[in-house]
């Protein structure tokens, strides 16, 4: 069976990660390391920087990886985007929807970027999930903006739909997808 490492100070993207994973045949286990981030708008780099950081200190063993993931709203031209865990903590999905009131346009996107160490290199992947925004809070499974984000194809909250269903359609489990993709193909 096939074992990576999942480098998050985040339970609920680790878990999410395990279960996806575990449909593949591949164990994850979680290991914490506090991260350097860059500011930069795009996620891809946060994460490949993140973990160029610590490889090249040789704190990451092989076959680790870390995500950057982010809530990208169209009408606030890409906000919360990489400042997403800061605003989460700060304003929450409650001072999301007061940015939200009035506007009809509420279309957003949630991206994760997956950087993967295999012991000479980093590979980037990549995931969306489409949606929009709710015009409440809903839900409780979940985390973070989950209450807030209706994905498209449903009529409920990432929080409503809970992680059976989550865990199919999201931008994690998209990202991660094309990861076991690459690693079956032996890409690497
Ligand atoms: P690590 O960097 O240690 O992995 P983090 O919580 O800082 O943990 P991110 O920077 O990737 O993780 O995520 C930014 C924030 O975006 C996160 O704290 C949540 O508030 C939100 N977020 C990310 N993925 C989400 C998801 O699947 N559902 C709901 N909110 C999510």
């Amino acid at each position: 069976m096939m074992h990576l490492r999942f480098i998050t100070s985040n339970k609920h993207k680790f878990e999410e990660a395990r279960d996806i994973l575990k449909r593949y045949g591949i164990r994850v286990e979680r290991i914490s390391i506090p991260v350097v981030e860059i500011q930069s708008n795009s996620i891809e780099e946060v994460a490949y920087n993140s973990l160029r950081y610590l490889v090249e200190r040789r704190l990451v063993p092989s076959m680790s990886f870390l995500e950057d993931a982010g809530l990208f709203i169209k009408a606030l031209k890409g906000f919360p985007g990489v400042y997403s865990a800061y605003v989460y903590r700060t304003i929450g999905c409650e001072g999301i929807l007061k940015l939200m009131e009035g506007i009809e346009d509420r279309y957003a996107e949630f991206k994760s970027a997956i950087a993967f160490y295999d012991g000479k290199s980093i590979h980037v992947f990549t995931g969306v999930c489409r949606g929009c925004i709710g015009l409440e809070v809903k839900g409780s499974f979940g985390f973070g903006f989950d209450p807030i984000f209706i994905p498209e194809g449903f009529n409920k909250t990432y929080a409503e739909l809970g992680n059976n269903v989550k865990n199919k359609i999201s931008h994690r489990a998209r990202a991660l997808i094309s990861m076991v993709k690459a690693l079956r193909a032996n890409i690497f």
